[in-house]
């Protein structure tokens, strides 16, 4: 029925993205798509704001927030998690495998072992190393697009027309043990509506939650709105709130059931990766500081 698949990613993620993509390809289901695309940054340790490498909190531990959901509706979360390189994978886990939405720290941390995830240290030494070095000052002051960069929010939609998201990452660099973000959170991190479509968010997470963010551009899509318009008016009502000091970045990134992508967020240097049958490209959406 012309359905096109595609896949939808915030940041320059083109592995992770041609990953998603060759699975939608070959047949299989957005779930699956979002879940092995974004367990390619999972795994880099290049990456240093996802998984195995990401940096640590202020005490030098690695902590990572990840969430999965499904075209029926279905989603599970882990918080706060150490030791395990996939989140994403733990959360589709307590999705599929509990009465439960969210896990969080040791509890989840448990859940994994018990679901035959392997213990692994996620600290390495170059996220060590820069660790040590800002606790000479200990300065917490997230920089926009630098230091935070990178948390992968994907969305996709596969060839019967389902779409799935997922969202994981280590959060903010050096946050007070314990910090939870919005990227394991249903409705601020990413949301999927199976009729409508799909968002999902990067930059400084308390924004995003205050806002529900990916809860809010979905409803806006379904009030009428385009992927586009959504995104402007998620970034639009946390630019409101924060007249004055708008030092901070917030990425979204939608999709309608129609295929139509969309991504807006406050400061330039955000970028999405999108891959359909029209190819496989780096966007540079429009930001509200030019
Ligand atoms: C967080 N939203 O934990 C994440 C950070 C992020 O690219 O997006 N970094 O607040």
């Amino acid at each position: 029925k012309g359905i096109k698949p595609i896949v939808i990613a915030t940041w320059d993620v083109a592995n992770a993205s041609a990953k998603a993509w060759e699975v939608l390809k070959n047949g299989g289901n957005s779930l699956d798509a979002v879940e092995q695309g974004v367990m390619i940054e999972e795994a880099d340790e290049s990456n240093q704001s996802v998984g195995k490498g990401g940096r640590p909190d202020r005490d030098g531990k690695v902590t990572l927030d990840a969430c999965i959901m499904d075209h029926q509706g279905n989603c599970g979360a882990v918080l706060c998690m150490q030791n395990i390189v996939h989140p994403v994978s733990v959360a589709r886990k307590v999705m599929e495998e509990t009465p439960h939405v969210m896990l969080a720290g040791k509890g989840a941390e448990q859940f994994a072992y018990e679901m035959g995830f392997e213990k692994e240290n996620l600290l390495t030494e170059k996220s060590k190393q820069e660790w040590l070095e800002w606790k000479k000052t200990s300065q917490y002051k997230p920089i926009v697009n630098i230091e935070n960069h990178d948390t992968i929010g994907m969305l996709a939609i596969d060839s019967i027309g389902n779409i799935s998201g997922a969202c994981t990452t280590s959060g903010m660099a050096y946050k007070i043990s314990g910090r939870v973000g919005d990227s394991p959170i249903i409705g601020a991190g990413l949301f999927i509506d199976n009729e409508i479509g799909g968002a999902t968010a990067t930059g400084v997470g308390e924004e995003v939650v205050k806002t529900v963010g990916s809860f809010l551009i979905v409803e806006l899509m379904r009030q009428g709105k385009s992927p586009q318009e959504a995104c402007e008016e998620g970034v639009n009502r946390i630019i409101a709130k924060n007249k004055g000091n708008l030092n901070f970045q917030i990425g979204f990134i939608a999709i309608n059931k129609q295929g139509e992508t969309g991504a807006y967020c406050i400061q330039p240097g955000f970028t999405y990766r999108t891959y359909s049958e029209k190819g496989h490209l780096n966007n540079t959406p429009d930001s509200y500081i030019k």
